[in-house]
């Protein structure tokens, strides 16, 4: 495979440490590039594994502005919550370094200045709003407004949460300073622009011709980008958490996180193999792939390769497979929102049952469109996928082995043709799981591991040796041998996907893997702050053998991987069943996250107020006879939901009102109550009845009506005006 590499550098997204991570970056990034790695380190293959956290950007200033910290507290918080609850997932990088490290700021400014020297970028002093108040430039984020789409207040920028509609800060209504609240002027500011129009054609001929085989997905949003023309790209901000731009005059300014962030994938690199690392990132030999999420293509595909290609020294990305999003139960995930599953609290509230997620996120990634997790899902794939089959199957081998065989191997004495027509079915998924990981399709590859399972459950099934073993132990011995063997099968298989349970398996097995090298003890002169030591993570397995049998990729499907005599160890359970009460309670935290969010937006729906109508005069307002009465009965008007007759004592004479009250009051409770009346309303027939007047009611947004009553009782007739 990879004929024309020796080596694969493979960069996860960095998240940005301003959040834990949640389910949908998981599915949509790190676990696919995790089976990603695990499979090609499997098959021998050198692999450098690099990620780390995003530390710039204005949602992270804001954040610490909330909160009155600083924005390094911040990331110092995230940062730490992030590497560990990745760590907690199998998910075990190279190095998983910051973009806040003193490596990474002086490497990205030396890209900057590299480019800059050669005359890369254009220089361009625009009208950017400013705040005479706090003396800054703001980022989109920090001017709110009225919403131009919707009407909302505080809108942002370069966005309205209300409606969702993507703004620039000029379309809003009475823009404000979101720092101090104050007035904004327009102010002229120096910046530096990646001319990514110049890159175009190239751009084009790279990808659009030259990566047909990339993901449709990803493929589709780089062609409508290049179609649609390129434009020049700010690199710098006027914002002072950041990298500073390394050019004189240019105080306050920072790079974009959007420049500085991609180059923390090389940064990250230097450190871990200060030595080495540039025949990561400049050789052509090495293949370069970024799991990223579908938000992230343009940056990945267009900007970043342009700045790569404009420094001219590196390698660019041979793949770029990026996943569409993951919801949860039915909604957009939302980290304001508090709708997510965060990985940590994942961890806690599931000890020992990270593979379970792994699982679920694989076999339903998001890989082709955007896809949806819920818990009755999770519940039902771990207890009736890896419970029902894979974790039945290999208990159930087991188990019969030291039941018959005291735990040993049993000899293939009695073979039939069963067993050979069950390992001709297994022995070629090997070849499909194959084509599938290398062609980044980690949901198929998943399907053929379980099917291995399904074809091992299937086979104990059909051959029953609890039954035949009454009479036959030969016939018996070779069924369970075949069975052990599509178990030894079945830890190769999973062991990209489920490294937990597949460690478990190949334990009770007692046999070791070859899962090839990895890079974490990086190279003399490593920075050692973000170099991991020794046994922190989950093990790595790195070629052990157990009682002289070491496992390979290669061996996947063979028929003979246990010779017989081979001692087992007791069989324990792969994965437990996961209860009703367990998946209620997660449902029930979020449905009360959504009740609360149905809430306020009703109550923000009512809360919007109608426009004031025309002028009239005064002389028209002293046309309307307005007065107190009083209701001395009520009656639904038959054959409708929202009519009430209403007989009312109007001080002048009793008369009847048919009202549209009915959905918000009842006859009961309408009658002695005082309200206020138009009385001289012409008479309209409603329903049969005549009706001479109208009840005053206030009427909500949200439709809620009441009717208005004087703050104390008066006589009736007593004139309003
Ligand atoms: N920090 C991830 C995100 O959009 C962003 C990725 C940077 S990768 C260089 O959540
Ligand atoms: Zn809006």
């Amino acid at each position: 495979m990879n004929k024309k590499f020796n080596r694969t550098l493979v960069t996860c997204a960095l998240p940005y440490a301003n959040g834990p991570v949640h389910i949908g970056h998981l599915a949509g990034v790190y676990v696919p590039a995790d089976i990603y790695v695990r499979y090609l380190r499997m098959r021998g293959e050198d692999v450098l594994y690099v990620c780390g956290s995003d530390e710039h950007g204005v949602p992270i200033t804001i954040k610490a502005q909330k909160e009155g910290c600083t924005p390094q507290d911040i990331v110092d918080r995230y940062h730490r919550i992030i590497k560990d609850s990745f760590t907690g997932l199998g998910i075990n990088f190279d190095i998983y370094s910051r973009t806040s490290s003193k490596t990474h700021h002086k490497n990205a400014a030396d890209y900057f200045r590299k480019l800059y020297d050669e005359g890369k970028f254009i220089e361009k002093v625009s009208e950017q709003y400013y705040d005479e108040e706090t003396k800054t430039f703001l980022a989109d984020r920090y001017i709110t407004g009225t919403c131009p789409k919707c009407g909302a207040e505080g809108a942002y920028g370069d966005q309205c949460e209300k409606c969702g509609a993507t703004l620039s800060p000029d379309e809003l209504i009475n823009p404000k300073s979101a720092l101090s609240g104050g007035e904004l002027v327009k102010k002229e500011t120096k910046h530096w622009y990646l001319p990514l129009d110049q890159y175009e054609k190239w751009l084009s001929e790279w990808i659009l011709d030259g990566h047909k085989e990339w993901r449709s997905n990803v493929y589709g949003q780089c062609k409508s980008w290049i179609d649609g023309g390129l434009q020049p790209r700010a690199v710098s901000r006027d914002l002072n958490w950041g990298v500073p731009v390394p050019v004189e005059g240019s105080d306050g300014k920072v790079l974009y996180v959007w420049f500085d962030a991609p180059i923390g994938y090389i940064s990250n690199t230097q450190e871990l193999l200060p030595v080495s690392w540039e025949k990561w990132w400049k050789s052509e030999d090495t293949k370069l792939v970024h799991f990223i999420g579908k938000d992230n293509i343009v940056f990945h595909c267009i900007v970043f390769p342009s700045m790569l290609k404009a420094d001219g020294s590196y390698i660019l990305p041979d793949n770029v497979p990026a996943n569409e999003f993951l919801n949860l139960e039915g909604d957009k995930i939302s980290t304001s929102r508090g709708w997510a599953v965060w990985l940590h609290e994942y961890l806690e509230q599931f000890p020992g049952q990270e593979d379970v997620l792994r699982y679920v996120l694989t076999a339903n990634a998001p890989e082709t469109k955007d896809n949806d997790f819920s818990w009755k899902d999770f519940q039902a794939r771990n207890n009736s996928e890896l419970v029902a089959i894979l974790g039945n199957f290999v208990n159930r081998a087991v188990v019969l082995t030291h039941k018959y065989f005291e735990g040993k191997v049993p000899a293939d004495l009695k073979p039939e043709a069963i067993d050979a027509e069950t390992m001709a079915q297994i022995q070629p998924l090997r070849e499909a799981m194959e084509k599938y990981l290398e062609g980044y399709k980690f949901r198929e590859a998943l399907k053929e591991a379980m099917n291995i399972a399904r074809l091992g459950n299937k086979y104990l099934t059909d051959t029953e040796p609890w039954k035949v073993a009454k009479t036959d132990m030969d016939r018996t011995a070779s069924i369970l041998n075949v069975s052990l063997q599509i178990c030894a099968s079945l830890a190769i298989a999973f062991e990209p996907f489920l490294p937990f349970s597949s460690e478990k398996l190949r334990g009770i097995l007692n046999v070791g893997i070859a899962a090839g090298n990895d890079h974490r003890a990086g190279e003399e002169g490593a920075t050692s702050e973000n170099i991991y030591t020794a046994g922190e993570g989950a093990a790595l397995h790195t070629g052990v053998s157990y009682d002289g049998i070491t496992l390979s990729w290669e061996d996947l499907g063979k028929a003979v991987l246990l010779p017989a005599g081979h001692q087992l160890n007791q069989a324990t359970l792969l994965f437990g069943k996961i209860e009703d009460e367990v998946v209620d309670a997660q449902i029930a935290r979020l449905e009360a996250i959504r009740a609360e969010r149905e809430a306020a937006a009703k109550a923000a729906e009512a809360a919007v107020v109608t426009p004031q109508k025309e002028e009239c005069t005064f002389d028209d307002f002293g046309k309307m006879d307005i007065r107190t009465a009083t209701v001395l009965e009520a009656e639904r008007v038959p054959k409708t939901d929202k009519l009430l007759k209403l007989t009312i004592d109007t001080g002048i004479d009793k008369r009847v009102i048919v009202s549209g009250i009915a959905e918000q009051y009842s006859p009961e409770e309408m009658v002695g109550k005082q309200i206020c009346i138009l009385a001289n309303l012409a008479p309209r027939k409603i329903r049969g009845i005549e009706s001479k007047g109208m009840i005053l009611m206030a009427r909500q947004n949200d439709g809620k009506m009441r009717f208005i009553t004087p703050q104390e009782t008066l006589c009736n007739g007593a004139e309003i005006g």
